[in-house]
């Protein structure tokens, strides 16, 4: 477990520290929404007051969770800031996650309060109290449900409650290459450092001359889209483009006014087979970031031809938000397509062997990192937090790297068997354990195989126990009613044999460069 030393309680809740990069214009749009819907920055305030208050009056524990599983919407990113202010513990649920999914998180958290759609509820609150959840409140993207409508009961003034710089801001759940997820402890401190350093690094310009735009495209519950990007537009005061979800003619339109993007290398493949890029739509732009996979130096260099603009790549983690990035100041050229940039500012990071040596420039090994960026360990699971860290304190990312002779980190593979898919992580181990439990399968390995639009697609490979049939149509039919869609392998293959190595263990490499081939969409 990383050490953190209990700080004297000056108040270091997160949103103290992001409303004071509220621009003093409070009657400014602070967001747009693709419906042309706008709220001010003041309306951020009083509605997250509004939220805030309602939480506090529910009279919760302290260090209570909030898990919200709602699609994108403003309200929902108002729920984040009010479970801030409010003190409680934020964590976010993909919508795509289906009942065996939730019924673990909820069951693994123990949530106080869950917020979910109208759509959900049923199924969703007899999870959550059954696991002891006291209140069940439901949010959908068209601004209604019983959780505004207790909320526009409330004051809209609060007091953000005192937070420590180590007290709990967010768990954001993270698969185990095991098969369980993780929840990783995120504190006020650790999102703070990082958003500040990257305010500076990447030249967030404040409201007023030159301001910045960002369009907000992607989901909001991971740390790319709820973290760096938000963060990043509210202690800057800018002012955000919200998308409710990615569409590549909504970001078009909206380039023009824009100054910042952020996406997973998906959104920029998509964006490149829109006719109207060119460097007259993305005249305004100053910043293009991608991370959360490897970008495809492909990718990175047709961006450059057809836009004039850079790539910025940076390299991040659940458990550590952003660790390294490619410069923003100076020439754009020292953006290296192919690398993540460097170290950030206060972030320790070190290549190293098996054995625990460090490993000298050029020479690939494990990349483990250490600052105050990096999480507080994995939520009731001490034991696997301290496998996960040195014993000189530094986390082990599971990512393969080196520093090259410029001193830029290249990943260049992952120890963790772990597929990413359209910035999405599916662990292998997970899904076989669904497959194996179908009647009929005898054993099963998934992997992932290159994709032009995802970067990364599962595949799995399946032997049927002897006698039996297995259809691999219903393979992947009975999944689909289990695991969130995204983590559905694109083909299933019923084979006789896996390949293995002389210890029996099953060769992935091998399946992977059988089924390339066969994959794409
Ligand atoms: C959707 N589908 C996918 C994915 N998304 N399949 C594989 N991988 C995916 N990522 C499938 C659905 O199952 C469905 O299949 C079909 O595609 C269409 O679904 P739809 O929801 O309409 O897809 P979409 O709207 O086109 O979404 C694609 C997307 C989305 C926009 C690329 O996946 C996305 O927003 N990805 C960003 C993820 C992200 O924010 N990651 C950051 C994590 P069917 O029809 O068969 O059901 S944070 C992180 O990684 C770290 C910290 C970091 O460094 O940032
Ligand atoms: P997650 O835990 O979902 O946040 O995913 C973190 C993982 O995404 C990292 O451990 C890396 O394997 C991967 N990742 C994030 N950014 C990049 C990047 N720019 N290039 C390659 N891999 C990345």
């Amino acid at each position: 477990m990383q050490l953190q030393t209990d700080l004297p309680l000056v108040n270091s809740n997160l949103y103290v520290a992001l409303r004071a990069g509220f621009p003093a214009a409070h009657d400014a749009i602070a967001v747009e929404t693709e419906d042309g819907l706008c709220y001010s920055w003041r309306d951020l305030e009083r509605a997250s007051a509004m939220l805030a208050n309602l939480l506090q009056a529910l009279n919760l524990p302290a260090g209570a969770r909030i898990a919200v599983q709602v699609d994108k919407s403003v309200e929902a990113m108002l729920l984040y800031l009010a479970t801030l202010r409010a003190g409680f513990v934020y964590l976010p649920l993909n919508v795509a996650y289906q009942s065996s999914e939730i019924e673990y998180f909820i069951g693994n958290a123990e949530p106080a309060v869950v917020v979910c759609t109208a759509k959900n509820f049923g199924w969703v609150s007899k999870i959550a109290f059954r696991a002891g959840t006291q209140y069940v409140f439901t949010l959908n993207n068209d601004r209604t449900g019983s959780l505004l409508e207790r909320a526009v009961q409330c004051s809209d003034r609060h007091r953000p409650v005192k937070r420590r710089a180590n007290d709990l801001a967010a768990i954001i759940y993270t698969s185990g290459t095991t098969g369980r997820s993780k929840g990783a402890m995120l504190t006020h401190g650790n999102l703070l450092s990082n958003a500040e350093v990257l305010k500076d690094y990447w030249g967030w310009r404040k409201q007023g001359e030159g301001a910045d735009v960002l369009i907000h495209a992607l989901p909001i519950f991971h740390v790319h889209g709820l973290f760096v990007a938000i963060h990043g537009a509210l202690l800057s005061g800018s002012k955000m483009l919200w998308l409710s979800k990615f569409d590549p003619k909504w970001v078009m339109e909206r380039l023009p006014r824009a100054t910042v993007f952020m996406g997973v290398p998906t959104l920029y493949v998509r964006l490149l087979a829109e006719s109207g890029l060119n460097s007259t739509t993305t005249r305004n732009m100053r910043l293009f970031i991608a991370g959360s996979a490897p970008l495809l130096i492909e990718t990175f260099s047709q961006w450059q031809s057809r836009t004039g603009h850079t790539i910025l790549e940076r390299y991040g983690m659940s458990e550590t938000v952003m660790l390294t990035s490619n410069p923003y100041f100076g020439d754009p050229l020292q953006r290296r397509g192919g690398t993540v940039g460097f170290p950030l500012p206060g972030v320790s990071l070190r290549v190293r062997d098996e054995e625990g040596r460090s490993l000298p420039t050029g020479q690939i090994g494990g990349i483990e990192v250490k600052g105050p960026n990096v999480f507080k360990g994995y939520w009731r699971m001490p034991e696997k937090t301290a496998e996960d860290f040195t014993a000189d304190g530094y986390f082990r990312t599971g990512d393969v790297g080196k520093i090259d002779e410029l001193g830029y980190v290249n990943i260049v593979g992952r120890s963790k068997d772990l597929i990413i898919s359209g910035g999405y992580n599916v662990y292998p181990a997970e899904i076989e354990g669904y497959i194996n439990e179908l009647p009929g399968v005898a054993e099963s390995a998934v992997v992932g195989v290159e994709d032009a639009d995802f970067g990364e697609v599962g595949v799995a490979v399946v032997i049927a126990k002897p006698g039996a049939s297995v259809d691999p149509i219903a393979v992947i039919g009975s999944l689909k009613s289990k695991l969130a869609n995204f983590k559905i392998p694109k083909r299933c293959y019923v084979v006789n044999e896996l390949p293995r190595n002389a210890m029996g263990k099953v060769q992935k490499n091998v399946l992977r460069l059988q089924y390339s081939s066969e994959a794409g969409r």
